[in-house]
């Protein structure tokens, strides 16, 4: 930042976030190789990364020991890859038909992960079964990684339950739109593991290359980094240190405020200052995210204490479906980031190596088609709850003033029953988009 930083205006702030480009893989001239130093003032930032925009894997030492199995050159690893590169593209897919489900009126909301797909696949893709997730709205490639089916992502988007999965049965916690709570949730259950181990409940792995305790990740967005819950989650994380991994999905934007506005700093810069190791990632390469997670969960496991890590990526979508982009950001910027798309990229890193052909993406292709369908019969076929359901499971107990709300809305949906001669209903298409539209 320039050193009037401390006078600038929100407007000058705003207008840095629509104008500067991360400089994430540095490859916009076709010259740089994966890991950059950034351009942010003051406040530059090594970005670490392997593939660049075009797909060209560069080596770095300090990541390619933790890419051994995908760069082995055997059919594990063709696997491998070929399997990250299909996650990407089925959960583009399942966000294209969530996003179309939404258009049609059979979802409430629906928060776009568009552009984030290798931030997502490959974080997750370093997790072990006994790790456990908390996470925010949009990670939805993480959610069907941990093993959630398509529909069961979508039914609290429907507006039908208040929780779409068991979050034990999976390892992930469902979704938290309070921005940043699920940092602190993801120390405490941190802390729990380290009970546990300590107690002798929870015993490390041994003999694997992925060895040690269980982990808790939290994924946090850029504007979460702002609020008091994931500040907090750094100190209470720094000073037990637990196994944790904090991960960071900077897409650039929180809803129309740019990252530049909440922090004149790197992001990656505020985990040293509460005593977090730091690593700033071209979220965009699957392969660099790969690496730098299973490094961050390898000190989670083996009593290393937390690591934050800050993904650089590109929301491309809207904020939510409720949300127009276009009021607040410029076209340049998404055709800027375009170029970097991280699907795009793995592709061109597998043909090139002659590890993606026409068949396979065909395959892939109709994979992610398949899903979708699976996803759109499963989502219209789900049967709305009746409206007093929403009482049931407010206490575990009777409350009095529960039972009397109960009854309060009871007699209030009598009365359409008067009006239409009906009985009450549940809730319509038409109100699942209104629920939506002030988020
Ligand atoms: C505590 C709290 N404050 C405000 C909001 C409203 N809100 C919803 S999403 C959002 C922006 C979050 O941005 P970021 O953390 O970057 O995540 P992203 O949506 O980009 O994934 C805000 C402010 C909220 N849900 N919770
Ligand atoms: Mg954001």
């Amino acid at each position: 930042m320039p050193s009037t930083m401390g006078s600038t205006s929100r407007d000058d702030l705003s207008r840095a976030g629509g104008a500067r480009t991360e400089t994430a893989s540095g490859t916009t001239d076709g010259t740089t190789a994966g890991s950059t130093d950034d351009g942010w003032g003051g406040g530059a930032a090594r970005t670490v990364g392997v593939l660049d925009e075009k797909g060209v894997r560069h080596p770095d030492p300090a990541l390619d020991r933790w890419l051994t199995d995908v760069d082995a050159g055997d059919q594990e690893a063709r696997a491998t890859l070929l399997g990250l590169y299909e996650d990407m593209v089925v959960a583009r897919r399942i966000d294209a038909e969530a996003t179309a489900l939404q258009r049609q009126g059979e979802l409430a909301l629906w928060p776009p992960l568009q552009g984030q797909e290798a931030a997502q696949v490959g974080s997750a893709t370093a997790l072990r079964d006994d790790d456990f997730v908390f996470s925010s709205y949009r990670e939805h490639a993480v959610a069907r990684r941990r093993g959630v089916t398509p529909v069961d992502l979508l039914r609290v988007w429907r507006g039908v339950t208040a929780s779409g999965w068991d979050p034990y049965s999976v390892g992930m916690a469902t979704p938290q739109v309070i921005i940043g709570a699920q940092a602190l949730h993801g120390v405490g259950y941190a802390l729990g593991i380290q009970a546990d181990v300590e107690r002798g409940v929870v015993a490390p792995v041994t003999g694997s290359s992925d060895d040690g305790t269980p982990a808790a990740v939290a994924y946090v967005g850029d504007g979460a980094m702002s609020q008091g819950d994931v500040n907090e989650a750094f100190v209470f994380a720094a000073t037990w240190q637990v196994p944790y991994v904090l991960f960071c999905q900077n897409n650039q934007w929180a809803i129309s405020e740019p990252v530049t506005l909440q922090s004149p700093v790197p992001l990656v810069q505020r985990a040293s200052g509460f005593g977090v190791p730091g690593v700033r990632v071209d979220g965009n390469d699957v392969l660099a995210v790969l690496a730098v997670t299973r490094e961050a969960l390898h000190r989670a496991r083996t009593g290393g204490g937390p690591t934050f890590v800050e993904a650089v990526t590109y929301r491309m979508g809207p904020h939510t479906t409720a949300d127009d982009p276009t009021r607040y950001r410029d076209a340049s910027e998404l055709d800027a980031w375009a170029e970097r798309d991280p699907i795009a990229r793995l592709a061109a890193y597998l043909r090139a190596g002659g590890l993606l052909t026409d068949d396979d993406e065909a395959r892939v292709r109709e994979a992610a088609d398949a899903v979708a369908a699976e996803l759109r019969a499963g989502v219209v076929a789900i049967e709305d709850p009746t409206p007093l359901s929403v009482f049931d499971h407010v206490y575990a107990e009777p409350h009095p003033t529960v039972a009397a709300e109960r009854a309060e809305h009871a007699a209030y949906l009598e009365g359409f029953a008067d009006a239409t001669g009906t009985t009450t209903t549940g809730t319509t298409t038409t109100d699942r988009a209104a629920q939506g539209a002030d988020r």
